[in-house]
């Protein structure tokens, strides 16, 4: 054995040492092994060479080959096993799930300050008495129109741009243009004294605008009992705006029409976002009306079954969304919609 022999498989295992020290991951591995003991390496190249040799060379030859191959590939299989410990520990620090974390408060979910509202909304007429109903957002026509004495083609229906389903009789499924229908449903289900909250969506063909989105939610009130007057209403809407609004909050009921309450009125306070000094808010008016409100018109008794010579009553329907813009003195409604973390952040 000449020691050049010797060289050249010493300088062929001491180069795939350092090749191998180089090899962060298994990927990378994989190259290095085709390059050093695959078809293309360099001692597969000297393995073939064997084959011009007279015979006792090529078996000293080929012993040395044979022991530089077998030890390359005991050094890739320890290098192996180096970077797939050293790849598994990275990839569990990477993926670590620390059970124990709490997240500080602002990533912590909430409720949407319009639920929120409603509850609250809800709170101060339970206070007051009240219980709370519900009804269905997918009304039929003599709910949403009918029974609240809105005839077919009455003109006072043009005050609720109202979507309509593709079921049944056309133009006889609607999505609720106001909580309004819930009264019926609640008086035909329990016979007088009612004191009853009815909150829930409503649906308009409105267009979006500082005060308006097509979908909202009101607050529906019903009181029917014996001897109930005008002045119970009035009562019971300066409670409601003091218990929510506070004190120092101003409103007024100026006189309106709604087929189903006669007299009619609207509750209006004063624009919280310029203070009553008229901003693009209220329209420059200083004023934003809240909701409808008045005395339960007979006809609605009527629809039910009721003597409206034994009974009388309030209602009303407020703006949830409206409430909570004025509360939270915010510029646009629009802005409940939008789902902008920012804003969903802070309240
Ligand atoms: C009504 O819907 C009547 N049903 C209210 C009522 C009930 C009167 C009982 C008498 C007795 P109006 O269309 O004005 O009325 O709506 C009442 C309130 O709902 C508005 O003042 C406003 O606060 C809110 N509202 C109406 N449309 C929208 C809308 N597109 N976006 C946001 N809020 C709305």
């Amino acid at each position: 054995m000449t020691s050049a022999d010797t060289d050249v498989a010493t300088r062929l295992v001491d180069e795939a040492r350092t090749r191998l020290e180089r090899c962060a991951t298994l990927d990378e591995l994989r190259s290095a092994e085709a390059e050093l003991v695959g078809k293309r390496s360099a001692l597969a190249t000297a393995h073939r060479a064997l084959g011009g040799l007279p015979p006792d060379e090529r078996r000293r030859q080929g012993q040395l080959l044979h022991q530089a191959r077998s030890t390359v590939e005991a050094l890739v299989a320890e290098r192996r096993q180096t970077v797939a410990r050293a790849e598994r520990q990275r990839w569990l620090e990477a993926d670590r799930l620390d059970l124990t974390e709490v997240l500080p408060g602002p990533r912590r979910g909430h409720l949407h300050l319009v639920q929120r509202t409603r509850d609250e909304l809800e709170d101060v007429f339970v206070g007051m008495g009240f219980v709370v109903a519900e009804g269905p957002e997918v009304e039929t026509d003599w709910y949403n129109f009918e029974a609240l004495n809105i005839p077919p083609a009455h003109p006072a229906r043009g005050m609720w741009d109202t979507f309509y389903l593709q079921i049944g009789e056309p133009e006889t499924v609607l999505l609720r243009t106001h909580t309004s229908p819930v009264q019926i449903r609640v008086l035909q289900e329990k016979r007088p004294p009612v004191y009853a909250v009815m909150p829930g969506r409503c649906y308009r063909r409105d267009t979006p605008d500082a005060r308006h989105i097509p979908v909202f939610h009101q607050i529906e009130g019903l009181v029917v009992d014996h001897g109930i007057t005008f002045a119970h209403l009035a009562g019971t809407i300066e409670t409601f705006t003091t218990a929510y609004f506070g004190p120092d909050i101003h409103s007024r009921l100026r006189p309106a029409y709604f087929p189903f309450t006669e007299p009619s009125a609207e509750l209006e306070i004063t624009c919280t976002i310029c203070h009553g000094a008229g901003c693009r808010t209220c329209s420059q008016t200083g004023w934003i009306e809240l909701g409808g409100c008045g005395m339960v018109d007979p006809a609605v008794l009527g629809a039910v079954g009721l003597d409206d010579e034994e009974w009388t009553g309030f209602a009303f329907g407020f703006g949830i969304d409206r409430c909570a813009q004025m509360r939270h003195e915010i510029p646009d409604m629009r802005i409940l919609l939008d789902n902008d973390v920012r804003f969903l952040r802070q309240v």
